[in-house]
């Protein structure tokens, strides 16, 4: 299984989502409209693999028909998905990964379970991805602590469910990270979760970009699409994707981001 042979990383193309809180008590049919527009996008836009950085659950009693739903969805893509868990849909011993449906999921669907974090390998991508199951949601969990150097031949992409601190950030948070932490990460391309407004964090050679939720304020939906170039380097942008059944949603009065929870 020794992938190191000399052969050239390929020019990929990944999908980056999170945060969709499917089966949150907040416009349920809008969160899942909205997971199906995300798949639908992943081979119009060319997607190599798709990325769901935590909260793709709400809650840990989501259920059943909702993990189903999830799963059927993961299935219809040609290409391989991979889950990190968030703080809403934690890898606890409670984890609703756990749960049956997840014994029967479809083979392209990869689910990050390490909490020391682990390196999930596609030689045929020439793509290692790497993160850390969140299993406590605290100020004491570290989500870059252990990210391994890359390799030569091949892409590392680091996974993290995080709170970013800006450098006059003086409150403490929990599951953080910091600018120092994202300067020095030796991954190419850094795929963050749990803000659910697009933000560019990037620090020195480090590209790091929150997604944001895939669906905004405007109920208007969006992916990252991060392109991995051996010529050109790193490069992303926002594509704006159409949720059908979207008519419904321009109605409504908060985005999925903003809820108040309560
Ligand atoms: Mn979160």
């Amino acid at each position: 299984m020794d992938e190191s042979t000399a052969s050239p990383r390929r020019k990929l193309r990944l999908i980056h989502t999170s945060d969709t809180h499917l089966g949150g008590d907040w416009h349920l049919q809008l969160a899942e409209d909205t997971l199906a527009a995300v798949v639908d996008a992943v081979p119009r836009l060319g997607g190599d693999a798709l990325l769901i950085v935590g909260d793709v659950f709400d809650h840990a009693r989501v259920p059943d028909r909702v993990l189903e739903f999830f799963l059927e969805q993961m299935a219809r893509l040609k290409v391989p998905a991979v889950v990190l868990p968030g703080n809403h849909d934690l890898y606890d011993d409670q984890s609703l990964y756990r749960r049956k449906p997840f014994s029967r999921q479809p083979a392209n669907l990869h689910i990050f379970t390490q909490p020391q974090g682990e390196v999930i390998s596609f030689p045929e991508l020439t793509l290692d991805l790497w993160g850390r199951a969140m299993t406590l949601h605290t100020p004491e969990f570290r989500p870059l602590d252990g990210m391994p150097r890359s390799q030569a031949d091949r892409w590392l992409v680091a996974l993290a469910h995080a709170h970013f601190h800006f450098e006059d950030d003086r409150e403490r948070r929990s599951s953080p990270i910091y600018p120092h932490d994202v300067a020095h990460a030796p991954c190419d391309y850094l795929a963050l979760g749990h803000w659910d407004r697009h933000t560019d964090v990037s620090q020195g050679r480090v590209k790091a970009i929150y997604s944001g939720a895939p669906i905004d304020t405007a109920a208007t939906g969006q992916v990252t699409v991060v392109d991995l170039d051996p010529d050109q380097g790193v490069i992303t942008h926002q594509e704006i994707i159409a949720i059908s059944g979207q008519q419904s949603a321009i109605s409504v009065p908060s985005p999925l981001g903003g809820r108040a929870d309560g």
